[in-house]
């Protein structure tokens, strides 16, 4: 009898034999939500530099997936991003991190590099909390739950990502669950192919420190609340704003063109050194 080989596994890295991934967490729908994005546009994964921060969600890519990734410090995917795409414009940059890792540390990094509109795709994983590192309050976390760091409750009214980065002038913005995962992969495609600063917020379960702590318990059970929570953009609108909380809007909240900074640089340089662009 033949071998079954996933048509996604020429993407994954030889070496790799196993996985550090809790069972039931959402990493694994995102990161195979991405490398179907990449395979359904016929491209290869050295069209592509990944980078990554620091968290569970930050091992997607590295070790994952067998291209060029680089795993930085914690909160600085962006800041490394940036410089990449200043030195190989041609090249895709893809940071895929989690939502401790790009709205707390790295929250500066966020909003200007989504101002300056560079050019990358961000995916952010959103699991309301510090997964890697036991469970802490993350910006993200919901008003009242019990974690490590706060053991009688957070006091503080959590960040809405997606929409924080749309207020920083970011040109594609959108929102998934892991319950969509065709959704994020054709939201990819848009994002890969798009000219300027391209954000996605994946709403994602950690069963282990997230479900634990809000009763939700098994990754069934959040990807259930994930399908009853869910509403469009277009339903989202005809809601009032006492109607909203405890909803998630899911679908593309932005998609405009406005100057790509990297492409404003080289610009500046070619008219600075005489040279008509
Ligand atoms: C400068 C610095 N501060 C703190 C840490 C500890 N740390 C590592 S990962 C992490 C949070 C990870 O949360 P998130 O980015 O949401 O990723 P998740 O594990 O939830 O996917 C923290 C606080 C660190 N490694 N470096
Ligand atoms: S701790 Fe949570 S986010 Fe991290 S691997 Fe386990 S389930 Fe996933
Ligand atoms: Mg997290």
């Amino acid at each position: 009898m033949s071998e079954l080989i996933h048509p996604l596994h020429r993407f994954i890295r030889p070496s790799v034999t196993s996985t550090t991934n809790c069972p039931g967490c959402g990493n694994g729908i995102v990161a195979q939500a991405i490398l179907r994005a990449i395979d359904e546009l016929s491209m290869d994964l050295d069209d592509f530099i990944f980078v990554s921060g620091i968290g569970c969600s930050a091992w997607i890519p590295s070790p994952f997936f067998n291209a060029d990734v680089l795993h930085t410090t914690h909160g600085r995917p962006i800041a490394f991003g940036l410089g990449i795409k200043m030195g190989l414009p041609e090249k895709k940059v893809m940071v895929i991190s989690g939502d401790g890792d790009l709205a707390a540390i790295g929250g500066n990094h966020l909003i200007h590099n989504a101002r300056r509109n560079v050019e990358m795709i961000v995916v952010c994983l959103n699991n309301s909390i510090y997964g890697m590192t036991g469970g802490q309050a993350a910006p993200t976390t919901p008003m009242g739950l019990k974690t490590t760091t706060t053991p009688y409750g957070t006091f503080e009214n959590p960040f809405d990502i997606a929409n924080l980065v749309m207020a920083a002038g970011a040109s594609f913005v959108s929102r998934w669950t892991t319950y969509h995962p065709r959704q994020i992969t054709t939201t990819l495609k848009k994002a890969i192919r798009k000219k300027g600063f391209s954000f996605l917020e994946v709403i994602t379960q950690c069963p282990v420190q997230f479900g634990k702590k809000t009763g939700s318990g098994s990754s069934v059970q959040m990807l259930r609340e994930y399908k009853e929570k869910a509403i469009s953009v277009k339903e989202a609108a005809k809601l009032s704003a006492e109607e909203l909380p405890g909803r998630i809007v899911v679908g593309e909240l932005v998609n405009t063109e406005k100057p790509e900074m990297v492409e404003e640089i080289m610009k500046m340089k070619a008219r600075a050194s005489g040279v008509k662009k």
